[in-house]
């Protein structure tokens, strides 16, 4: 737990006292961007007693957020309302001028050409630098390369004519929302914080220390950035090794899904990754090239986290050909065939479909004829590829071919299998059923 420290010593001339110490006086606390990242820290902090200005640009939100209606599926509705005196949502950042801390939760994409993308950030650093107070806090949780803190985000806000770590204080802290999780929350799951100075990660870690059971503190910035690619990078890379085992076992004849059942009956020194239609979501897809822009800087060339990339990018296609097989199999070919597609969202029980693989198979099977059509409990309707989620029974009844894609767990797979000419998983969820019409990834 964090340590209180005596109060500050007086500085000369009335102006608030130099940043030396943590228990700053507390005001209110700033979020930029609420959205599936910024809104559970906002909740977080209202629920610990804060109150929050919680800022975005996307008026459809504020607006949400001030009639207490969510847009995120983690936090419904019930958990907001006990909170409204305390969330303040606005498009000004011009409000955060009576904030404490301003924590930035805005996105970092990847641009057409897949270089790291920071407008979002550093359009809100300008922002933010514009209505800087001394005294307070700025923290960066936008997951992004090692190096932006400092290099990027601390010039912008020394705009304001304030010395960053002295006037006011800045730190990298990573944001560790893993959508549909439940068993850890934003309270007991640790939070790393980096400052840009001592004094910087001291304010950090108490502000963290509120909602916060375990506070992290590492050396720098650059350590907390790079420690949030490494943990997104370490499951790009054993699920690309998953990928391309299932298709080496595929070549030998070999159940993938078996192999990886017996290997993870080792107690120690095996983690289970599972192989799938391919990697989704905002940031495993993404958090790769972050590293290997700032690698390229150094005249270091990560191949291992590209080839990982690579591979994974592969997957989707490899689904397609055991689709094109299996419905040879069949003596049907793509064209014309009708293939429903189970689960569109990137991964299982949530409804985001952010680079998920499901929307890659149904172009290339379109590509090659197929009438593709897909059913998720969570994903109404894919909007660019004009299509609604079926209703499932007669959808069943009238596919050549049902692949599950995506395995959300109210669906019942063994009612699919009973009703459907032929399925074909490419996630595991039938294992331990055997069935003429079915055939795992
Ligand atoms: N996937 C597989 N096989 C596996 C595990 C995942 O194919 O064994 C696929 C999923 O189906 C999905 C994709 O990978 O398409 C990513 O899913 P995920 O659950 O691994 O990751 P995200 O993107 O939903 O969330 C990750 C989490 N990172 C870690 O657990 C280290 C989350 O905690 C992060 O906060 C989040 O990235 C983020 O925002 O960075």
């Amino acid at each position: 737990m964090l340590s209180v420290k005596p109060p500050p010593e007086q500085a000369p001339g009335g102006l608030p006292p130099r940043l030396t110490r943590v228990n700053e006086p507390r005001g209110k606390i700033g979020i930029v961007g609420i959205g599936y990242v910024g809104l559970p820290l906002a909740v977080a902090f209202a629920e610990a007693g804060e109150d929050v200005v919680c800022v975005d640009s996307d008026t459809a939100k504020v607006e949400a957020l001030a009639a207490g209606r969510s847009y995120i599926e983690d936090i419904p509705d019930a958990v907001l309302a006990p909170l409204a005196e305390r969330l303040h949502p606005t498009l000004e950042y011009a409000e955060l001028a009576s904030c404490e801390a301003v924590v930035v939760c805005v996105p970092t994409p990847l641009t057409n050409s897949r270089e790291p993308d920071l407008a979002f950030l550093l359009g809100a650093a300008e922002s933010i630098a514009a209505n800087l107070r001394a005294g307070q806090l700025v923290v960066l949780e936008s997951t992004t390369y090692p190096g932006t803190t400092r290099e990027r985000l601390v010039p912008i806000l020394e705009q304001s004519g304030m010395t960053a770590g002295a006037d006011f204080h800045v730190a990298f802290s990573p944001e560790r929302i893993d959508p549909g999780r439940t068993d850890y929350t934003v309270r007991t799951t640790p939070k790393i914080v980096g400052g840009v100075n001592a004094a910087s990660a001291e304010r950090a870690e108490a502000l963290y220390g509120r909602i916060c059971d375990e506070v992290v503190v590492v050396s720098t910035p650059e350590s907390a950035e790079l420690a949030k690619l490494l943990e997104n990078i370490f499951r790009s890379v054993n699920i690309a090794l998953v990928n391309e085992l299932s298709q080496l076992c595929d070549r030998l004849g070999i159940d993938v899904w078996e192999v990886i059942d017996a290997a993870a009956t080792k107690p120690f020194g095996f983690m289970r990754f599972e192989p799938g239609p391919g990697m989704g979501g905002h940031c495993l897809p993404v958090d790769p090239f972050y590293l290997a822009f700032k690698a390229r800087e150094a005249d270091f060339y990560p191949e291992f986290v590209e080839l990982a990339g690579k591979v994974n990018q592969t997957q989707p296609a490899f689904c397609v050909e055991r689709v094109e097989r299996a419905l040879n199999d069949a003596g049907k070919p793509v064209r014309g065939s009708k293939v429903l597609l189970l689960g569109a969202s990137y991964k299982a029980g949530i409804g985001d479909t952010r680079e998920s693989p499901a929307l890659k198979i149904v172009r290339m099977l379109r590509e090659r004829g197929g009438e593709v059509s897909y059913h998720d409990p969570h994903v109404a309707e894919l909007a660019a590829l004009e299509l609604r989620s079926a209703e499932l029974e007669p959808a069943l009844a009238g596919a050549d071919l049902v692949a599950i894609v995506t395995a959300h767990p109210e669906v019942d797979y063994r009612a699919v299998i009973d009703s459907a000419a032929l399925v074909l998983d490419f996630r595991g969820v039938t294992r331990g059923i055997d069935a003429d019409n079915l055939i795992r990834l």
